[in-house]
């Protein structure tokens, strides 16, 4: 069976004319794995349409933010009435009030909260919130690490950058830079080292608690608390960046499953039920230097958007309801197991992990290789077999990443037959790479 992706092509073309590589977001282009990138027309629960009619069952999600599937009927009716009230006043509403008490009654780090518009506005905002709260000017991030867009954060950023392979960004002047220091990933002597030599410049220390920009790395037991333990000690702020593991790892996100209490947290994705949202929050004493409250400065003319308040509502109050949360983990470790057993079937190498409802897994160039940071995953990724097994998939109706260094996510929409049919495909398609 060859599906045909004609029509794709004929709009990634037209694209092409009008938008800088044809898409509005790099990783969406497709160069990780080669080929043109499939346009989508429609999604709908677990599934999403192509534009030639094909329909894949996608892990995805919009890159995570639809954690009750696509157009859930509820997400639907609750923006479609908001809508009808008015899509944006630019003035407060009682809808922002609601949704920070939802996300403060969920997330234990969280005392106050600020919407913005995207997890890029969440982190900078976030960092300028450490600098401004500690007097101090130095950041630590980690290699790998992706926490958008900002110029002070593309240094070893993951994500696209790492997908693209590109050095760091052009167009970042290295004094917006000079600031940032960069350790590797699940190294505590690294970060020790830093500390010793800055300790007292150093304003924050921002980490996502899962790598899941450079694929998916999980942190080596006790290393949370290990920056926990040393930010304290320093007096630097701790800061997660919990926009792709917010809602996903947990209810109460990586914080709360494995109880590391962040000064402040970055959220985005699920938090918009799929609508452009993103936050920064935190403590009540460090959230009060954000004005009016207090001098530190940001502001946004969408910020807090009715629309995306009413989405991110009902999807946090869903996940909260009946079992549902347990029901999509529960299918993802499912998938996680089976892919791991097809791939020892096939005698192929991989990794494979997850937490909650998301997911990740490497081919690995050889068997018993371990990936545990950025330099690991650069080396040991096998991205030409990731790509052919990605295309492979999409002849089968399977949407994934369509890169090595992403990671996949799960939704309440899922079924067990789109797990069992996911997993049928790949024992097709590993048995023949
Ligand atoms: N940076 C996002 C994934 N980690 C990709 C966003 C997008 O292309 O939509």
């Amino acid at each position: 069976m060859t599906i045909t992706h004609s029509r794709s092509h004929e709009l990634f073309e037209a694209a092409q004319r009008v938008l800088p590589g044809g898409v509005n977001s790099p990783v969406r282009a497709f160069r990780g794995v080669g080929g043109s990138p499939l346009m989508i027309e429609r999604g709908e629960g677990a599934y999403m349409w192509d534009a030639d009619g094909n329909r894949y069952i996608d892990y995805v999600l919009s890159w995570g933010p639809l954690i009750l599937g696509h157009a859930h009927p509820a997400v639907v009716a609750a923006i479609t009435r908001q809508a009808a009230r008015g899509t944006s006043y630019g003035a407060p509403t009682e809808l922002e009030t609601q949704l920070a008490e939802q996300v403060i009654a969920m997330m234990p780090g969280i005392e106050q909260i600020r919407f913005v518009n995207s997890g890029t506005e969440a982190t900078m905002s976030a960092l300028r919130l450490a600098r401004a709260y500690t007097g101090r000017s130095k950041i630590i991030k980690f290699s790998g690490c992706y926490h958008g867009h900002a110029d002070m954060l593309l240094v070893q950023a993951g994500s696209g950058v790492a997908t693209l392979g590109l050095p760091d960004s052009p167009g970042v002047p290295a004094s917006t830079t000079a600031h940032t220091l960069v350790a590797e990933y699940n190294d505590v002597a690294a970060i020790e080292a830093l500390f010793a030599e800055h300790g007292s410049d150093i304003a924050g220390v921002i980490v996502e608690p899962i790598a899941a920009n450079m694929g998916f790395v999980l942190p080596q037991p006790g290393y949370l608390q290990a920056l926990r333990d040393l930010t304290r000690q320093h007096g630097a702020l701790l800061i997660f960046d919990e926009v792709m593991t917010g809602f996903r790892v947990s209810p109460g996100g990586a914080q709360g499953a494995w109880g590391i209490d962040p000064d402040l947290t970055c959220l985005g994705k699920v938090i918009g039920g799929g609508l452009p949202v993103g936050a920064y929050a935190g403590k009540r004493a460090m959230m009060q230097t954000v004005a009016p409250a207090g001098p530190m400065y940001q502001a946004g003319t969408l910020s807090g958007n009715p629309l995306a308040m009413v989405a991110g509502l009902v999807t946090l109050q869903h996940i909260q309801q009946a079992d549902w949360f347990n029901q999509i983990a529960k299918r993802t470790a499912a998938l996680v197991a089976g892919m791991e057993q097809v791939a020892s079937e096939a005698s192929i190498p991989i990794q494979a992990g997850h937490a909650g409802t998301m997911f990740g897994f490497y081919f690995l160039k050889e068997a018993g290789q371990a990936i545990t940071s950025y330099a690991t995953a650069r080396a040991y990724a096998h991205t030409e077999r990731f790509a052919r097994f990605f295309w492979a998939m999409i002849e089968r109706g399977v949407y994934m990443a369509p890169s090595q260094f992403e990671a996949g996510f799960m939704s309440l929409a899922h079924s067990q037959e789109d797990i069992d049919m996911t997993l049928a495909a790949a024992r097709a398609v590993l048995s023949e790479l």
